[in-house]
């Protein structure tokens, strides 16, 4: 993929993660959306997509009012850092016509990436704050990853089918 780079593809699999990201989209053709980023993901250097799950129509969350979203969730192995895979998250939704610049935060987005998890990494700078800060509240981010990871770890805060469960019934 264009503008995407991976310093890391030369290291031996062994030094690659599981890596889990969130896709929503609530602007547009939503779902061509969707599959254009699964279509990138499987584009990265140094990447494998290892599992998509279904993409499910979820209320807006939030206080923007905008419409409906389509919410699905991939996991990934990689031996792109951190850092390398959210650029080449970013360049995705470049691709497909999102800007920063311009949308409201929280506002709608045609594609929406989001870094859930890398590794057992855990990170708390601004730019990269990893697990997501709110991955274990969001039903729309939970329940697509619990159909093709529900025993996923999620570094300090638990295995995805618990945060799920801990969400209470739908
Ligand atoms: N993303 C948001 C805000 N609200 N609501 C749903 N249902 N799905 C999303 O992906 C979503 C949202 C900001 O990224
Ligand atoms: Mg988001
Ligand atoms: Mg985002």
């Amino acid at each position: 993929m264009a503008g995407v780079y991976c310093e890391s593809v030369g290291l031996l699999r062994s030094n690659s993660v599981l890596a889990a990201v969130a896709l929503g989209s609530n602007l547009g053709d939503r779902r061509g959306f969707l599959n254009a980023a699964v279509a990138g993901l499987r584009e990265v250097p140094g990447t494998t997509v290892e599992a998509v799950s279904t993409f499910i129509e979820t209320a807006p969350v939030g206080d923007v009012s905008q419409g409906p979203f389509l919410n699905g969730a991939a996991v990934l192995r990689t031996s792109c850092s951190a850092r390398e895979l959210l650029e080449a998250l970013h360049a995705i939704e470049r691709a497909q016509g999102r800007s920063r610049v311009i949308e409201r935060r929280w506002g709608p987005r045609t594609l929406d990436l989001d870094l859930l998890t890398h590794g057992d990494l855990v990170s708390t700078e601004p730019e990269l704050t990893i697990p997501h800060p709110r991955l274990h509240e969001r039903r729309f981010v939970l329940e697509p990853l619990a159909e093709i990871a529900p025993g996923l770890m999620v570094p300090g805060r638990g295995v995805v089918r618990e945060l799920l469960a801990a969400l209470g019934p739908g």
